[in-house]
């Protein structure tokens, strides 16, 4: 007796699919509406939720310093900084519920430990020359970041991202401004910012993810167009940046590997603790449980104002087809 084996293929699937597909290959946008591939959604779903919840939990290292600022000037400058990381956030909420995940779902998975959050955010705000190390390094890396994900496959991702960037970009130079002022500072001031430097340099290189080698995700986000270039790719980008910033700043940046590669054109630089990052990552970093635990607090702190605006909406809902039926 003989099998018969054939494929048997759902030809509306394979429609939906070849529309994705040139979708993709033309470098058009895919919408809500639009069909896509499952792991696509859930792909998006996953970066987009884990780059809300860094915004965030991002507000927590900078809030920390908002009633410390040294100027009255300063303090407005970083109110409005960390304001505008709280937009961002909700920005990309909505942008992940266009794909069928709803804001109260991604809280509870972060608040869960299941979704994660950028790994920068775990470590502490110790001085003043910190605000300014964020600015400059942790927005800097984030923008370089978010300017290839403008133009990532996802439109409502990459509409965000246009506005973020802009702010991003404002906020990158009130940070490298803070730095200015410290390096041409007192003595005292300098090794403030030389030590903020020390401190975040490494964590923020760490922040484009792992090597290519070891990332996961890289090459399938690569094809669906929502990375347009790889993690190292990002990383060098941001190094050869900064470092001309750092020595105009008269810092040294804390790398003795650090060299400029006139083969390559790019800065050579010294291997990253890939396993502190991961230690982090996976929750234990020197500051991961006190963010989470903040984080948590002020969801069940703030469920009477959530309870008060759904009830406010749902009456003003009933007034309005109360009005509506009577004329
Ligand atoms: N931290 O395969 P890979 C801001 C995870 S906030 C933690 O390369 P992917 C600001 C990764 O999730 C801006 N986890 O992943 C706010 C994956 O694990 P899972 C923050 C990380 O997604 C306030 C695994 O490692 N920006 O600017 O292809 C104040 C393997 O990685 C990290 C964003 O969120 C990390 N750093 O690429 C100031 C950008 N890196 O999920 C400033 C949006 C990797 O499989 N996100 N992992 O368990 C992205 O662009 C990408 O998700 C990444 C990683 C480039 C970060």
């Amino acid at each position: 007796m003989y099998h018969v084996c054939m494929t048997i293929t759902d030809p509306v699937q394979t429609d939906h699919e070849a529309r994705f597909d040139a979708l993709i290959d033309g470098g058009h946008k895919i919408e809500p509406r639009d069909w896509m591939p499952e792991a696509y959604r859930k792909t998006m779903i996953r970066q987009i939720a884990q780059h809300a919840h860094s915004e965030v939990i991002g507000q927590q290292p900078e809030g920390n310093w908002i009633t410390r600022a040294p100027t009255l000037q300063r303090k407005a400058i970083l109110i409005a900084k960390v304001q505008d990381e709280a937009g961002h956030g909700l920005y990309l909420y909505s942008a992940a519920e266009t794909l069928g995940v709803s804001r109260d779902e991604m809280n509870d998975l972060l608040h869960r430990g299941v979704q994660k959050y950028s790994s920068i955010f775990n470590y502490p705000t110790l001085s003043w020359a910190d605000m300014g190390a964020i600015g400059w390094l942790v927005d800097g890396a984030a923008i370089t970041n978010q300017v290839m994900l403008t133009r990532t496959s996802y439109g409502p991702y990459a509409r965000a991202m246009i506005r973020i960037c802009k702010e991003e970009s404002f906020h990158q130079r009130q940070g490298y401004e803070i730095m200015l002022e410290l390096a041409n500072g007192t003595e005292e001031q300098r090794d403030m910012a030389q030590d903020a430097l020390d401190r975040f340099w490494w964590p923020s290189l760490a922040m484009f993810g792992p090597p290519d080698a070891d990332s996961t995700h890289t090459e399938q986000s690569m094809a669906w167009g929502i990375k347009l270039e790889t993690n190292d790719e990002l990383r060098q980008k941001f190094v050869d940046m900064t470092v001309p910033q750092a020595r105009y700043l008269g810092l040294s940046v804390p790398d003795p590997d650090l060299v400029w590669n006139d083969e390559r054109g790019h800065f050579d630089f010294g291997d990253i603790d890939w396993d502190e990052f991961w230690r982090v990552v996976r929750g234990d970093g020197p500051c991961n449980r006190e963010r989470v635990a903040h984080k948590r607090k002020a969801w069940d702190d703030g469920a009477w104002v959530r309870e008060a605006a759904a009830a406010h909406a749902a009456k003003r809902t009933s007034d309005l087809a109360g009005k509506g039926t009577s004329t």
